[in-house]
Parts: C-alpha cells; sequence; structure tokens
C-alpha cells in the first residue's frame, strides 16, 4: 500500500517511523515541513528533515525528539564561553549534519538531493523528502506587533507571545520537491500526521500543487490534540490565542474539506459525533516503538476500510 506522509517534527516523526515499520520497504513517502528551516551561524539547519531523518534511523535523540541520541554540547560550550549565542542547541554530531548539508548546497546541490544522499547513508528505506527546494519561512506575527522568525518564537522566547497569526515568506515562488506531487498521485492514501496544522502542515499545504493534487487520495489525519492539549509543542496554544477551543474537533474544522477520515484519541470519544467526516477513536499516544507501530496499523486499517466499507 503506498503512503505518502505529510509531517513536521517530533509528532510527525514519530507517526512516519511508525508507518515505516508496518509498510514495506520504499512504500512510504514522507514530505516534511522546511518553513522551520533556518540559517544560524551560517549553517542551513532543517530541523524537520532532520527530526524524520533521526526518527526514521533510529538515532533520534529520545528525550528531546529532535537532535541526536548520545549527542555531545562541546562546540556549544566553547560558543558560550566566546560570547555568541547559544539559545540553539546544536549537538556536536548534528553539527556535521548542517555543516555537509550546507557545503553541498552551496556548491549548488538542491535540500532534495542533499536529504537523498543522507538518507541512503543513513539506510532509511522510505522517501523523506522537503516539501519544497526553495527557500519558504514561518513568519509568527504576534498581538503585540512583533513578527518573529519561527524557531525565534519556537525556542528563543519558548512560544510565550501571543499569537496573533502567521505568514509563510516565500511561498509564492515554492514549487513542490521533485517527485512529491506524482507520489502523491500514486499513493493509495495520504495521511496527516499529528503535526502542528498552523506551523507544521499549513506551510506544506500552501505551496501551490498540494492542496490541489490532494484531492485525488483518501487524506485521512491524526489528531495532535488529544483532550485539549498536544503531546508537544505549542499548536493547543496557538489555537487558543487564535480563538478556537484546542480541540480534535478544531482540528478537523482547520482541514475541513481535505479530509476523508480523522482519528482521534480514545479521551475524547464525548465528541465522537461532532465530526463533519468519518471519524474513528482509540489509543493514539505514541510513547514508543510498539506504539508507533500500533498507532500506524490503526491508520491502514481505517484507510482499507475507507475503500472498503
Ligand atoms: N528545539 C528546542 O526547543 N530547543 C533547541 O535548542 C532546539 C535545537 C535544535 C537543534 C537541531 C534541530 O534539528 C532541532 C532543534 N530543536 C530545538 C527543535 C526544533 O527547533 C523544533 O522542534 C522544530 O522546528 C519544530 O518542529
Amino acid at each position: 500500500m503506498k503512503i505518502v506522509a505529510l509531517a513536521g517534527g517530533v509528532g510527525g516523526a514519530k507517526l512516519a517511523e511508525g508507518l515505516s515499520q508496518v509498510l514495506p520497504p520504499g512504500d512510504l513517502t514522507v514530505i516534511v515541513n522546511t518553513a522551520d528551516d533556518f540559517i544560524h551561524f551560517g549553517l542551513h539547519i532543517s530541523p524537520d528533515i532532520d527530526t524524520v531523518c533521526y526518527t526514521l534511523a533510529g538515532i533520534a535523540n529520545h528525550e528531546h525528539g529532535w537532535g541526536l541520541e548520545q549527542d555531545t554540547f562541546h562546540v556549544l560550550s566553547s560558543v558560550n564561553n566566546l560570547q555568541g549565542p547559544t539559545w540553539f542547541s546544536l549537538g556536536d554530531r548534528d553539527i556535521a549534519t548542517h555543516l555537509e548539508r550546507t557545503r553541498r548546497m552551496n556548491n549548488g546541490e538542491t535540500l532534495s538531493q542533499v536529504t537523498e544522499s543522507f538518507c541512503q547513508t543513513w539506510n532509511i528505506k522510505s522517501k523523506i523528502m522537503p516539501m519544497t527546494d526553495q527557500t519558504v519561512a514561518t513568519m509568527v506575527h504576534t498581538t503585540c506587533g512583533r513578527q518573529l522568525s519561527f524557531q525565534e518564537y519556537f525556542v528563543k522566547e519558548k512560544c510565550i507571545p501571543e499569537v496573533k497569526g502567521f505568514s509563510f515568506t516565500g511561498i509564492e515562488n515554492a514549487f513542490p520537491s521533485p517527485g512529491a506531487l506524482d507520489a502523491i498521485k500514486s499513493a493509495e492514501a495520504v495521511v496527516i500526521c499529528p503535526s502542528n496544522p498552523w506551523v507544521s502542515i499549513d506551510p506544506i499545504l500552501a505551496v501551490k500543487g498540494y492542496r490541489e493534487t490532494l484531492i485525488i487520495p483518501t487524506v485521512v489525519a491524526v489528531s495532535p490534540i488529544i483532550h485539549g492539549k498536544t503531546i508537544k509543542g505549542p499548536a493547543a496554544k496557538m489555537f487558543k490565542d487564535l480563538g478556537y477551543e484546542p480541540t480534535a474537533v478544531a482540528v478537523a474544522l482547520h482541514y475541513g474539506e481535505l479530509l476523508d477520515g480523522f482519528i482521534i484519541d480514545n479521551q475524547d470519544i464525548e465528541m465522537i459525533n461532532d465530526f463533519p467526516i468519518r471519524t474513528i477513536e482509540s489509543n493514539i499516544h505514541m510513547r514508543g516503538k510498539k506504539d508507533r507501530r500500533r498507532v500506524a496499523q490503526l491508520v491502514l486499517d481505517f484507510i482499507r476500510n475507507i475503500h472498503n466499507p
């Protein structure tokens, strides 16, 4: 069963890894948000691409969800001694990824090409592709009138400023990565991972071509909100800041007509009749590898059920 997953960082990576466990090698394509990418110390950092790759390669830091397992922070500590910026924690081995990515991109390789090559090195069997090879940057507009780059908002300011909206700089000149639309057209289904709808999935959908192509396959989403909260990240706070109740229903309404099916947590069972589309409930909290496999299997069974009711 050929599946395309749309993913952001930690939550998306967990389900993508589960899907890679239950699907035959090569049947999974993960299209990853790159609007969190930024240049830091002159290095091209692609946090969500790296989180998805490290997770599928089994080398992600379990505690944080991002970065590499057992990494050290000697470079960051030396930068600190020199009074340089340390708000973004780059591990020593993680820095090698950014150095080599930047070197290759400065030599003319695209982010897709670099990602494909890194995936081969890390022995990742699924296809992981950036949403676009062009530069797109999420800007967070705050109620006090400031405009922050995503990592400034997320890491430096710890998601504290109240949000009034988002914009994606460069989106009008962005195109889907080579092969991304073909993967969607030939997929039996597209899975929207439990990633942040506002800043992980919306940037992907805003790249011209994706939304129109998603009309072709069956599209199912897994709720990133369980019982009014997100497992990780600011999605629930963003819904609140923007004037919505942070619920699984709000997520489904946000995606609207794009969806053919939706999966919510069993803690939200009381709202199961409030959804405008076919919805199932289960335990969707992914604490470890087994959970990711279980939720991925649930997603595939749901898709089969939509295809053969
Ligand atoms: N997130 C943090 O909250 N603090 C950090 O210092 C941090 C460093 C970092 C380094 C490399 C990387 O690939 C990701 C990193 N992240 C960090 C996570 C990242 O900023 C966010 O998870 C994503 O952008 C949101 O999906």
